[in-house]
């Protein structure tokens, strides 16, 4: 029987898809999805969301369920503490993550790329000539369209930059002398955390902030033990314009290394 991931390969919520087909050891096949057409998903009566994962005959969409799905049928090894306290706790964490962590971090992240257009290439910019020389095209197209989609304005990047720091702090204060969000083993809680704040690697405000160390620190072990890809933080060079200068961080190149 097929299993089939529509993904997009640097979106968060499918890396979270993907982390828990991993981990449960299951072998998947990537349909790479057109992020502008969303052709593949729509050719699925579905509306254009990522990821959607289709298991023979069964379509389910959206990271939530997918785990909530591979769990029912896969129970082994668990996403899930057994303990029903500690399952609420994960489930609790995993929707706040959801609604949360992964809308606000990309939009901060993608405000960041938005301008500094070469964090864009290889992503939804072409990397090499001479296709490259479309880049500046393309974006006039996919700016404003992008900055809609996500409601990626001043006032709702304020916003998120605003309500992601209560968010981290919690995450941060659980994981104080503990290796795991719930119990002693991983859970789809630090799956969905460690994913959703990915793109967060590209936010200098974050990713430099000494304050943040820890759980990008553990973000960092946990995804690198599991075999995950992901961003290049960016820990050096002038942060984009407007960003403020954090007061611990060295002036000219700027550069805080681990
Ligand atoms: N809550 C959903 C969110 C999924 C989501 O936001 N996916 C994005 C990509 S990161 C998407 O495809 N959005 C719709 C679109 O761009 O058409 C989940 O857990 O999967």
């Amino acid at each position: 029987m097929s299993r089939l991931l529509y993904d997009i390969f640097w979106s968060h919520y499918c890396e979270k898809a993907r982390w828990c087909l991993d981990f449960k050891r299951l072998p998947f096949t990537l349909v790479r999805v057109n992020p502008f057409t969303r052709k593949e998903v729509r050719e699925l009566g579905r509306p254009g969301e990522v990821p959607v994962l289709e298991d023979g005959d069964v379509v389910i969409e959206g990271s939530i369920r997918i785990a909530a799905y591979l769990e029912t049928t896969c129970p082994e090894p668990p996403l899930m503490p057994a303990d029903k306290a500690a399952r609420a706790e994960v489930l609790a964490i995993e929707k706040q993550c959801d609604e949360i962590l992964g809308p606000d971090a990309r939009r901060v992240a993608y405000d960041v790329a938005l301008q500094n257009t070469s964090l864009l290439e290889g992503t939804i910019l072409y990397s090499r000539a001479p296709k490259r020389w479309v880049n500046g095209l393309l974006l006039r197209f996919v700016e404003p369209r992008l900055r809609r989609k996500w409601s990626i304005h001043r006032f709702h990047v304020e916003d998120s930059r605003k309500r992601l720091p209560v968010l981290l702090r919690e995450l941060q204060k659980r994981l104080e002398g503990r290796k795991f969000l719930v119990g002693d083993r991983l859970t789809l809680a630090d799956i969905a955390a460690a994913s959703l704040m990915d793109p967060l690697e590209i936010v200098p405000e974050f990713v430099r902030d000494p304050a943040w160390r820890p759980l990008f620190e553990w973000k960092r072990r946990l995804a690198a033990q599991h075999g995950r890809r992901q961003r290049t933080p960016w820990l050096s060079g002038a942060p984009p314009p407007g960003f403020p200068r954090l007061a611990a961080e060295p002036r000219g190149a700027g550069a805080l290394r681990e």
